[in-house]
Formats: C-alpha cells, sequence, structure tokens
C-alpha cells in the first residue's frame, strides 16, 4: 500500500540559502522572458531546485501517479533480457540524473558495465557516482557534465562495446514531437551507429487518470507547480503573492498531452528582478507539458529519429511504455 504524505508534512526542513548565492542568469532569462510572452509560460526544467526534486521524489510515491512504479516493474522484468544482447562489457549512458532506483536495476544486470551518466550539474553527478561506486564496485563510472539535448562527445574509446543510452520516466514527453525527434536524433549522434536506447514512454489513456496522476487529492504535485513562484521570489527577488495561485492539470486532447497551468485567482501585479508584472483573474502561466503517445505513435517517434524498436515491454494495462530500439537500420 502506498501513503501518500499529507501536503504539510513533506520537507518542511529547508536548505538555507547560502549568502553568497548567485542566481542563474539563465533562469533569470527564462523566467523574465516567459512571463513577458502574450501567453506566459515557464519551462519545466526550472521546477528542479532541491524542494522541487524532494517534491518530485515525493510525487512518484503518490498513489494516482502510476508512471514511477510502472516503469520500475518493468525494469525489473526486463533489465535481464537487455543486457543479455548488451553483453556483460556494454556502456551505459544515461541522458539526466543518475541516482535513481531505475538506474540501480539497470546496472544491477549489468555490474560490470561502464556507466557514464549525462548531467548539467556536476555538483549532483559527483553525489550519484560516489553513491554508485559504493553500490556496484566493478562499475566504471565516467561522469559527463554536459547538455545531453545537444551532442555529446562521450570520453571514451568504443573498442568495438556495445552501447547503451538510457532515457526512463518518460522525460521525452516534456518535449514537443518536434523537439523530441531532434533530442532522439542527436542522442544517436552521442552514442553511435549501432548503439541500442532503452526509452520510457507514458501512454494515452483515460484523461481522468491522466489528470488525478497530475493533480493529486493530497496536493502533492500542487506543492511542486506552486514551488516554482517561491523559487522565483527567492532566487530572482520576486514578489509573487504565491496563494493567489492555484494548480491546474488538464488534458489537451488535440495536443495529446496533459498541461500543466498557475492561475491566478484575481487580477494581480508583482514584481521579478525589478521588472514590473500584471495578470487577469484566470490567466494562467503554462509551466509543463507531459506528451503522452500511442504504441504506433513511439514506433513512429523512433523511426523519425533514426530508431528502430527491437523491444516494446509494458504493463497488463498498457499504462507505460518500456522500448529497446537500435540505430543504424532504415
Ligand atoms: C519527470 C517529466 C517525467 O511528466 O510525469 C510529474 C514530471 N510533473 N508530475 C512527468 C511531473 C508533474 C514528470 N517527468
Amino acid at each position: 500500500m502506498f501513503t501518500a504524505p499529507r501536503s504539510d508534512e513533506i520537507f518542511t526542513e529547508q536548505r538555507l540559502t547560502p549568502r553568497t548565492f548567485q542566481p542563474d542568469p539563465a533562469f533569470r532569462e527564462d523566467v523574465l522572458n516567459g512571463l513577458a510572452q502574450a501567453v506566459k509560460a515557464i519551462p519545466a526544467r526550472w521546477f528542479y531546485d532541491m524542494r522541487g526534486s524532494q517534491l518530485f521524489e515525493a510525487i512518484t510515491q503518490v498513489p494516482e501517479y502510476y508512471p514511477t512504479r510502472t516503469e520500475t516493474a518493468l525494469l525489473h522484468a526486463h533489465a535481464a533480457a537487455v543486457a543479455e544482447r548488451l553483453g556483460a562489457d556494454a556502456t551505459v549512458v544515461e541522458f539526466g540524473s543518475g541516482s535513481s532506483i531505475k538506474t540501480r536495476i539497470l546496472l544491477k544486470a549489468l555490474p560490470r558495465a561502464t556507466y557514464v551518466p549525462i548531467d548539467i550539474c556536476g555538483e549532483f553527478l559527483d553525489e550519484a557516482c560516489l553513491a554508485l561506486q559504493g553500490l556496484f564496485p566493478a562499475l566504471r563510472i565516467v561522469p559527463v557534465e554536459a547538455d545531453f539535448m545537444n551532442p555529446v562527445s562521450l570520453p571514451l574509446r568504443r573498442e568495438g562495446r556495445a552501447m547503451l543510452g538510457f532515457f526512463p520516466g518518460s522525460t521525452i514527453g516534456n518535449l514537443t514531437p518536434f523537439a523530441a525527434v531532434d533530442l532522439l536524433r542527436s542522442m544517436r549522434e552521442t552514442l553511435g551507429e549501432q548503439a541500442h536506447l532503452l526509452i520510457g514512454i507514458d501512454r494515452v489513456k483515460d484523461p481522468a487518470r491522466l489528470v488525478s496522476a497530475y493533480d493529486d487529492a493530497g496536493g502533492v504535485t500542487a506543492l511542486f507547480n506552486l514551488n516554482l513562484l517561491q523559487r522565483i521570489n527567492r532566487e530572482l527577488g520576486g514578489t509573487i503573492p504565491v496563494g493567489e495561485f492555484r494548480h491546474v492539470a488538464r488534458w489537451n486532447e488535440d495536443a495529446s498531452r496533459i498541461e500543466m497551468h498557475l492561475q491566478a485567482r484575481r487580477a494581480i501585479r508583482f514584481e521579478v528582478a525589478g521588472q514590473a508584472f500584471h495578470m487577469e483573474s484566470g490567466e494562467t502561466i503554462h509551466t509543463e507539458n507531459c506528451h503522452k503517445y500511442r504504441p504506433g505513435e513511439i514506433r513512429l517517434l523512433l523511426a523519425a529519429s533514426g530508431w528502430g524498436e527491437v523491444e516494446h515491454w509494458s504493463d497488463a494495462g498498457g499504462d507505460f511504455s518500456l522500448v529497446l530500439a537500435q540505430g543504424g537500420g532504415d
């Protein structure tokens, strides 16, 4: 049984902001640009400060959020098959943070592999690598600090070893299909011809279930979304009245995606980094897209990016897909 944490009992213990704290200039730019648009929008990547990352971990435990536990079960069931196909000396390249339980499931099947986590946050990488090395002493770890949205040159001699890209969590869903194809192509470039890719992708399903996965009754996702405003206030000297916003998750049928928004309950004015903004009552800030795909669409998305499906695993309910693909074939 999963017991959802009550909204008011999670993570009250906050790390203090050091006096030397410098706001990320890219965060400032994205927020100021995003709030100046006719339709306000801020990229989802800015959710993940310390508190946002903790809140996302809490989301993965709420009963309505099925993706994490469904994908975890799929990895448990099929990691051995992946390992068998790739071979024990494979190189596993993970796109994005690599401290998760999912990485451990995969590496448990490949304990003598070379593991290359790619992440933009070097500090986080070091911590995650230390922990993994303790768990898998025979693992060769080669961390790469880079933005995986662009092709990354890997500091490795290939020596005929099989390459496996790993991109779990349906993170691909944050991108529009157009941008997803770009990313999948650039992954193919990073990994080389003939490489494999193990990717988790969430499926289209009953909109009511999708909406509740992104608007849980315990209000954890609402806290996660609203934390973006708190982060803006903390890091960019904002005066946003956070209590005047409500969390909204809606299914956009035409675009096949869940959208998260922060909606103003009344007309408001505030400042960020010395600049003034106003919002009408009911106006929203668009904070995230989570695209959902059908099995045939997954096949097409991969094919359009130079990847052919080798295996397509799913749970009995067809909620989530774990796909093993290979580049090279046309
Ligand atoms: C981390 C992008 C996969 O889209 O399901 C969860 C983020 N946002 N609840 C997702 C998220 C709100 C999550 N991803």
